[in-house]
């Protein structure tokens, strides 16, 4: 419900003619970060519009820098994780989920620790030049586990 909610504030944030053949972001969450951190990992869907796009850059008045990750794993099973330097690729009609294992959103310079229950902000830019504002439910480390998340290995 809750969820729910959620979406439909972000549809009338996002609003706007971009909107309905638009790039469209659904279902963000960040992962709570201990006193301390300075990094943060958030995830979220993203769901293309009619032409295809790319997510450029982000940004969050809670961090100082946020990049788009992705995460690799090594023929050793070694998981390492590094910029998507040229952005993430949205094809047309696609969706595209960020989430704990794979490609994720990586704050850099906390404004302060990311406390479950609140709420992180994010500004997402696309290269078609479309804008999205995106919340994100901050979760804790058991609400991370219920979204079936690994524990944190690299983050
Ligand atoms: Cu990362």
């Amino acid at each position: 419900m809750i969820r729910k909610i959620l979406a439909l504030i972000l549809a009338l944030i996002g609003g706007g003619p971009a909107l309905a053949e638009g790039v469209s972001a659904h279902d963000a969450y960040a992962r709570s970060t201990p006193p301390g951190a300075r990094t943060a990992a958030a995830f979220l869907t993203l769901q293309g519009g009619a032409e295809d796009d790319r997510l450029i850059s982000v940004s969050s008045p809670q961090a100082g820098r946020v990049e788009i990750h992705e995460t690799r794993e090594d023929a050793a099973g070694i998981l390492s994780m590094r910029e998507l330097a040229g952005g993430l690729p949205l094809p047309a009609g696609e969706a595209a989920i960020l989430a704990p294992g794979g490609a994720h959103l990586m704050l850099f310079d906390l404004t302060g620790p990311l406390e479950a229950g609140e709420t992180a902000r994010f500004t997402l830019i696309f290269e078609s030049g479309a804008r999205l504002e995106a919340e994100a439910p901050i979760l804790s480390p058991r609400e991370m586990r219920g979204r079936g998340a690994a524990p944190a290995a690299h983050h």
